[in-house]
């Protein structure tokens, strides 16, 4: 039985959504990722999503969602291993875990950035532009039912959970012309319906 760590609606979202697709047996346990017990038996890091398995404690949302997929015949999700799709997947996956999450780290957490509440504000602020740009570039580049084409994958778990967080944007990119009606087409999916009401968050406004 795996444990998933997790915070509610942060990036550990994307393996709780995972998780759910995949049918898998799982715990969910909120952590607390600042206490030293968090940091001594799960993660180092301090960090989520950490998933207990047999074998042990896994990190790294990336890991996390290739490992799951891997072992639980998620190859619908990600492309087989070794393919042509499987890459495409992951570098559009990885593209967000490695580029646009520390974005918004810094735009949800400027005060991880600097200690100077000035500079905070500059962090912020430029944190949200450039999430916005991206945003906006997925939204002209958006011409298929899913961001991620024809066919639903796990880069849609990532971009929607992503895109949730992006609600506290100016203009939320939850609302963006082509984004919604794929942001509705995902969410209206059981698998996420069944980990938002667990989590305890929604998928509009700013609560
Ligand atoms: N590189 C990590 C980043 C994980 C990450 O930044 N997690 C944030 C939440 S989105 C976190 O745990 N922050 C500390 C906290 O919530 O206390 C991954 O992709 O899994």
């Amino acid at each position: 039985m795996y444990t998933l760590h997790y915070s509610p609606g942060s990036v550990s979202f994307v393996i709780h959504i995972l998780l759910e697709e995949l049918g898998v047996p799982f715990e969910l346990q909120k952590a607390e990722t600042k206490s030293a017990q968090y940091r001594a038996q799960v993660n180092p890091k301090g960090k989520v999503p950490a998933l207990t398995t047999p074998k042990g404690v896994i990190t790294e949302c990336v890991a996390i969602l290739e490992y799951l997929c891997d072992h639980h015949g998620g190859g619908r999700l990600l492309g087989e291993p070794g393919t042509w799709e499987r890459a495409r997947t992951l570098e559009r996956i990885a593209t967000m875990a490695t580029e646009m999450q520390p974005v918004f780290n810094r735009f949800f957490h400027a005060d991880d950035f600097s200690p100077d509440e000035a500079v905070q504000g500059g962090v912020k602020s430029h944190a949200a532009t450039k999430l916005v740009a991206w945003f906006r570039e997925q939204d002209a580049a958006l011409k298929t039912p899913y961001w991620s084409g024809d066919e639903f994958n796990a880069g849609d778990i990532f971009f929607t959970v992503m895109t949730r967080s992006g609600r506290w944007l100016d203009p939320p990119a939850n609302e963006m012309r082509n984004i919604r009606p794929a942001y509705e087409r995902v969410i209206a999916r059981p698998s996420f319906a069944r980990a938002m009401a667990r989590e305890g968050v929604k998928a509009f406004g700013r609560t």
